[in-house]
């Protein structure tokens, strides 16, 4: 019997993979009318899912953004980990869903110049670990595949560190008590806590991220569309309106 061995059968896949898909070009999407963006649509107040509706800052954004561009968006939603390897397929054109620049993730994908800036900070129960000093010992619960997972792990002396699928899973086991805290993006932070009514509070800032959004890499047409769209939102008004309306403050990187 002529066996091909696993191992080869799957690096042939991938190898063919890699040859026949194409990310669309800038000239091939203005062409078709419509440009497909992805996001998570679980991350308030950055993106959301409810119901069928979408919103959030990055959602308003990519469509302010697309509209400038003479394009019509369609809109998909993935899984947060699951973003960057269907951009790699060419499912989507581009993805804004808060992904922090990394030198790692660089190395997948090309990201566009910064749409905000942020960080990754704690949330606890009134009593609760504040700094990354008393996160010693303690539980601590972060979305797997983020910024916030490599961050926490870095914390010297940091007990268990659980992962949830979702940002609002980690907030959950907080809230019911089964982790000390919960390290999350500093902005929903504000809000979580905002909602909760005195039963949480944030402690510190762990660390800082620039956030941008990623093209399939190699796909320089669209950067080069995106980052002109996005430099004309920040310089006549339209970016700060809506970073204001969400905020309350211009989140661009300073
Ligand atoms: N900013 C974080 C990261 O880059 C997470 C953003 C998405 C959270 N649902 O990993």
């Amino acid at each position: 019997m002529n066996v091909i061995p696993r191992a080869l059968l799957t690096l042939t896949a991938l190898t063919l993979l890699a040859t026949t898909a194409q990310a669309r070009t800038w000239d091939d999407i203005k062409k078709s009318g419509t440009i497909r963006i992805a996001t998570e649509g679980a991350f308030p107040p950055f993106n959301l899912l409810k119901g069928k509706e979408l919103t959030g800052f990055e959602v308003d954004l990519a469509n302010q953004l697309a509209k400038g561009l003479g394009l019509k968006v369609q809109w998909i939603t993935q899984p947060f980990d699951n973003l960057l390897i269907g951009l790699g397929q060419d499912r989507y054109d581009f993805v804004i869903a808060s992904h922090g620049i990394t030198p790692e993730r660089q190395k997948a994908v090309d990201f566009a110049s910064p749409h905000y800036c942020t960080g990754g900070a704690i949330v606890t129960k009134p009593g609760g670990p504040m700094t990354a000093a008393a996160l010693k010992g303690k539980s601590v619960a972060v979305q797997v595949g983020t910024t916030y997972l490599e961050n926490v792990q870095k914390v010297p002396g940091v007990g268990a560190v659980k992962t949830f699928p979702k940002d609002t899973d980690a907030q959950a086991a907080l809230m019911a008590g089964r982790v000390d805290a919960w390290v999350g993006d500093k902005f929903t932070g504000i809000d979580l806590v905002k909602a909760q009514k005195g039963k949480l509070v944030q402690g510190a800032l762990l660390f800082n991220e620039r956030i941008g959004m990623a093209v399939k890499k190699g796909n320089t047409t669209l950067l080069k569309e995106l980052n002109t769209a996005l430099a004309k939102s920040m310089s006549d008004g339209s970016y700060a309106k809506l970073s204001t309306s969400y905020f309350g403050q211009d989140v661009r990187c300073k």
